[in-house]
Parts: C-alpha cells; sequence; structure tokens
C-alpha cells in the first residue's frame, strides 16, 4: 500500500486506516456503494480477531487460488465496488499474471457505477473489463443481481469472487464453477460454499495470490500439489479457531 493518507507509517492502525480512506474514496468517487462501508466495517472486526494477517492456511488457500487460475480454461476476477477501492491495481496484476478476465459485477447494480469501477480498473491499467454487456444471466437469482456477461461470468470455470454475498455465491457454485472466495469471516455462506475459501483480507490476500501464481506459472506438477494439499473444511475450521483462540 502507498502513503495517501496523513497518517505516519509507523502508526500500530496504519494499514486499517488508508484500507477505510479507500473505502471512503470509493464512496466519494461513486464506485462503492454506502452498504460497502458497512461490508467493511464487518470486514475489520473479523480482521482484527484474526490478528490482521495471513494465517497460514489463508496462505495455502491463496496458492491454491492461484493454481485453479492458471490451470483454468475461461478465468474470470470478479470484482464490485469495495474489492475496486481496495486494491484495482492488484487485482489488474493477478489478471495479467493469470490470463483471467476482469469482470465488473455488483449486489447493487446501476449503469452509473458499473461504468465508474470500469473506468477506475482503466486507470489502474487494465486493458479489458467486462460486465458492461449485461448478456448473460445467473440463473435462479432475480434480474439485476443476476446480470453477467455470456463470455464472462457465465460462460466461465473458474471465477475469482471477493467479499460475494451469500445467494449469488451459492448460485454460482450451482452452476458447477469453481469458486474462489475471498471474505474474513469464515462462517459466511459464501465461504461455506466455495471450492477455495480464502479467509483473509482482501488487501492481504490478492497480492499474495499473484505471487503464488508468478511461482507456479511454469511449473504445472507444482500447481497440481497445490490444488491437493488444499482443503476447504480444514482451512475453515483453523480460521474459526484462530478467531475463537487466537491460535
Ligand atoms: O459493490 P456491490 O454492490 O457489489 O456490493 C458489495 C457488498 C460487499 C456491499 C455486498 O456484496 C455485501 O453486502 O456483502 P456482505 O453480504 O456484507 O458480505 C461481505 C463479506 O465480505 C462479509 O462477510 C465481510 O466480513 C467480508 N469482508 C468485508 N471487508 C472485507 C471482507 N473480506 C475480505 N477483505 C475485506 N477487506
Amino acid at each position: 500500500m502507498s502513503d495517501e493518507v496523513e497518517v505516519p507509517e509507523s502508526h500500530p492502525r496504519y494499514e486499517s486506516l488508508l484500507t477505510r480512506h479507500r473505502i471512503e474514496r470509493g464512496v466519494d468517487r461513486g464506485i462503492t456503494s454506502r452498504q460497502g462501508l458497512i461490508a467493511q466495517g464487518r470486514g475489520e472486526a473479523y480482521d482484527y480477531l484474526l490478528g490482521e494477517r495471513t494465517i497460514q492456511s489463508a496462505d495455502r488457500a491463496e496458492r491454491a487460488a492461484a493454481a485453479y487460475l492458471l490451470q483454468a480454461e475461461n478465468a474470470v476476477i470478479s470484482v464490485n465496488g469495495n474489492a475496486s477501492a481496495l486494491v484495482p491495481g492488484e487485482l489488474v496484476e493477478l489478471a495479467e499474471v493469470t490470463g483471467a478476465a476482469l469482470e465488473v459485477n455488483l449486489f447493487n447494480r446501476t449503469e452509473e457505477r458499473m461504468e465508474a469501477i470500469a473506468e477506475f480498473l482503466r486507470e489502474h491499467g487494465a486493458t479489458e473489463v467486462l460486465g458492461l454487456e449485461a448478456d448473460g444471466r445467473i440463473p435462479g437469482l432475480d434480474h439485476e443481481r443476476g446480470t453477467v456477461d455470456a463470455d464472462g461470468i457465465e460462460s466461465a470455470d473458474v471465477v475469482l469472487v471477493p467479499l460475494e454475498d451469500g445467494d449469488r455465491a451459492e448460485a454460482l457454485g450451482e452452476m458447477g464453477k469453481t469458486e474462489l472466495v475471498v471474505d474474513l469471516n469464515p462462517l459466511s455462506r459464501s465461504a461455506q460454499v466455495a471450492t477455495v475459501p480464502i479467509i483473509d483480507n482482501i488487501v492481504r490476500a490478492i497480492p499474495n495470490v499473484t505471487d503464488h501464481a508468478r511461482e507456479l506459472r511454469d511449473d504445472p506438477d507444482a500447481q497440481a500439489a497445490a490444488i491437493e494439499a488444499f482443503d476447504a473444511a480444514e482451512a475453515l475450521s483453523a480460521a474459526e479457531r484462530a478467531i475463537r483462540e487466537g491460535e
């Protein structure tokens, strides 16, 4: 993270304050919804209990997620108002390293916010941003929340969904997709239905997935091993233990 706030980097809560600043800026720019502020607060509470660190099982999840993205036929990184405000450049970099597409996909969809997020991602180096065609559907969801691109999320075999609403995570799973979820709450429905639940703050998770992807890029055996070594149920209980017992 860079120097965007008037708080010295030595401040014990520097990262947390910078994260809040980014979400505020997202709301001011019409990128993040006001509900996004509430979601961020909820996330922060879990992060505090986790010790604001990437626990070992989350690192394994991030490595497995990198392997799935690299092995995919058609991987898509779904981007909402919180993710784009917090890690715009990092999402663009992950897409570049893994060959995944970026698709804006909103819970509270408005055309203005779709455009503003696509523009923000382009400012951070994205060359192509999907989501604006809106010619595909996630079955089982009402119109607005089920709208996606036909050549994006609808046809993807692997989707990375940061901070997803539980209903939509479930519906994507029912479409048979390999779902990689970033969510600080191990008890959330999104985390529970994910192929790979990443219980970590998105600001730490995305750069770490990218680092793993760089390492695994030319090594199919190591990719297979990363997927093999990961156990979703184990990762969820390890995170819950870390939160409850500080382990
Ligand atoms: O931009 P939109 O319209 O697509 O809306 C996005 C939000 C996030 C507002 C919407 O999807 C929503 O309401 O989500 P929920 O149901 O509040 O779930 C968000 C989940 O993300 C919660 O379980 C939070 O704990 C978690 N979360 C919040 N901030 C972070 C996080 N997980 C990882 N990193 C964070 N920084």
